[in-house]
């Protein structure tokens, strides 16, 4: 069984959390904590890592003892360690660490005074009263505690390009299957959502018991969590929730349009559907008894006068009604992109030189990129002086002067200051094509300020695209608190231009910010942040983000050909 990046993750949160129960050193409980996050964050799985060789004591945090330990988990899905740590604590303990308000100090509090080594003795308490006894333990903790308790959390929403790789081998096992006329993963994930709460899988296919085997059966299948003839639902070994639902061929599109959703799209199509007599369901549409529709998703739509709208907007957020109006945008295609104007090398943080970068951008499809290594300011990215910066342009200008069909334009990620300003020199910032300009650090500013100082920036005459312009990481850095609409009606003023940030856990425009900038005539640059060659990959994620965000290709700065491109980025003094 493949053992994912995440499954690694999760073990050593795990002895984190029973370390912490035993009151271990709080040094050893960090140094795992750590090392589940760097796991996590790695975009590559470190299976493939150990099998090309490359040494795992590189990474962040991961000394001798880890890596040993994560080939230990790699080769046989366990860890020695683990076990033995379970060994030590009654089944069920752990659990009661999950629940909001409960910490180690607490959940020990509990086992002490009552007992409580489970969420079925916690409950138990709650109901005759007895938590009341222990210090700490007030009405209102108390409430949320059995709250919890009853609406178990599911765990951490996945990112979207997490659960790809989950779906991927699985959708593919299931293809495999006789009988099987078609796969698709829908819900959230169809819709392009940057974070998914579970997986939902439609089948086509004339033997759902084959399926139904398959799939339960499937390797990384950790838990069944339910089981019928034609639906099931599993947990996988990532802590992944995948549902199934098996349907005959003149069902299909009927059950993919309702388990692509949303529930509020799904509803007002329903609605629709009642004015007409018409009962929609997941199996079919159906006029009294008899089936008018529902084998293709096309035929859904056009029984209640609709053509059909992408999943990428069915958030009933005026599809519908643009629909009825003939006013769906076309919506932007990975292949009408030209260029990615974000693209870090090996002289900063990138672990490949210009050169291998630009090979890999042809091999794309892309016709220009912009180079843009991050300005000297953050000590940890080796950052460029004007020095270092002054020799990257020569090479760019050999690699430009030797031909071949990408060309490489100028630039610069260069750092918002505190105030404002950049953090490199005017004449430095305008022997440039662009000026790419982001904020990685000060992200707690009050919302004025934050404005402020993003529009001082703007302000600079250098100043082409602010970058990730949320500054949010999913799942771990929450979006700067700023007022969008400001800055973009800023950015239209002075000629500047927002970036999508491709990489899964930014996505950053997210929807909403990709409506406002065209709203207000702001073009979006779809970037990379490429810092290895397989990330250009990532455009593709960018594309969904910004078809959620209703752009279309001429809303979208790098499907410009490159010389009108260059033309709207080099800013001079105005
Ligand atoms: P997620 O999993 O939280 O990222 O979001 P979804 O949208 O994938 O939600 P999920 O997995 O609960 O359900 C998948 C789809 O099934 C949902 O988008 C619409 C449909 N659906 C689920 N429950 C209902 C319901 O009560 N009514 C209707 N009309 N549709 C539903
Ligand atoms: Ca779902
Ligand atoms: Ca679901």
């Amino acid at each position: 069984m493949p053992v994912h990046n995440q499954d690694i993750a999760a073990i050593f949160d795990e002895i984190a959390d029973l370390l912490e129960l035993q009151q271990a050193n709080p040094f050893r409980i960090r140094a795992y904590r750590r090392a589940a996050q760097t796991v996590r964050s790695q975009p590559r799985e470190l299976a493939e890592r150990v099998a090309s060789g490359r040494a795992l004591q590189d990474l962040p945090g991961i000394g001798d003892d880890l890596a040993a330990k994560i080939v230990e988990i790699l080769g046989t899905g366990r860890c020695a360690a683990l076990d033995k740590l379970k060994r030590g604590v009654p089944e069920g303990l752990e659990d009661l660490l999950h629940l909001p308000g409960l910490g180690p100090a607490r959940v020990r509090l509990l086992r002490r005074e009552l007992g409580i080594t489970s969420l079925a003795r916690l409950r138990a308490a709650i109901e005759k009263g007895r938590l009341t006894e222990v210090r700490g333990f007030g009405p209102k903790l108390q409430a949320r505690l059995a709250e919890a308790i009853a609406n178990p959390v599911t765990g951490k929403r996945a990112l979207r390009a997490t659960a790809a790789r989950y779906a991927a081998s699985l959708v593919a096992q299931l293809q495999r299957v006789e009988g099987v006329e078609t796969v698709t993963v829908a819900g959230s994930f169809r819709r392009g959502s940057d974070t998914v709460g579970d997986l939902d899988l439609v089948v086509s296919s004339r033997r759902p018991a084959a399926v139904m085997k398959a799939f339960t059966g499937y390797d990384e299948v950790r838990a069944v969590l339910a089981a019928g003839d034609t639906r099931a639902s599993v947990r996988l070994a990532s802590g992944l929730q995948v549902d199934l639902r098996i349907v005959p061929r003149a069902s299909y599109g009927a059950a993919l349009h309702y388990f692509t959703g949303s529930k509020a799209h799904n509803i007002h199509v329903r609605r629709m559907g009642q004015r007409r007599k018409l009962k929609i369901n997941e199996y079919g549409v159906f006029r009294g008894r008899e089936q008018i529709a529902g084998e293709t998703e096309e035929s859904v739509f056009a029984s209640v006068g609709l053509p059909f709208i992408p999943p990428e907007l069915r958030e009933d957020n005026g599809e519908i009604e643009a629909a009825a109006g003939g006013r769906l945008p076309a919506l932007v295609e990975r292949a009408d992109l030209r260029g990615d104007l974000h693209v870090h090398t090996s002289a900063t943080d990138g672990t490949a030189t210009l050169t291998e970068m630009a090979r890999a951008a042809r091999a794309a499809g892309l016709q220009y990129i912009a180079c843009t290594d991050h300005s000297r300011y953050l000590g940890a990215y080796r950052g460029l002086d004007a020095g270092r910066l002054a020799a990257q342009l020569d090479e760019i200008d050999r690699l430009n002067a030797a031909g071949g069909r990408l060309t490489i334009l100028k630039g610069i990620e260069v750092d918002i200051l505190e105030d404002g300003s950049l953090a490199l020199p005017d004449d430095v910032l305008g022997r440039l094509d662009l000026v790419i300009g982001a904020v990685h650090g000060h992200f707690g500013l009050g919302r004025r300020r934050q404005a402020d100082r993003l529009l001082r920036a703007l302000d600079h005459p250098h100043f082409s695209i602010l970058a990730h312009p949320a500054a949010r990481l999913i799942g771990e850095r929450e979006p700067i608190d700023v007022d969008l609409e400001r800055v973009v009606r800023h950015c239209a003023q002075r000629g500047c231009f927002l970036e999508l940030n491709a990489q899964p856990q930014r996505l950053d425009l997210d929807d909403a910010g990709c409506r406002l900038a065209a709203e207000h005539g702001v073009l979006v640059s779809i970037a990379s942040d490429a810092h290895r060659p397989e990330d250009f990959a990532c455009l593709e994620w960018g594309v969904t983000q910004a078809r959620r965000g209703w752009l279309g290709a001429a809303n979208v700065l790098n499907t410009l050909p490159l010389a009108r491109a260059k033309e709207l980025l080099y800013r001079t003094m105005s």
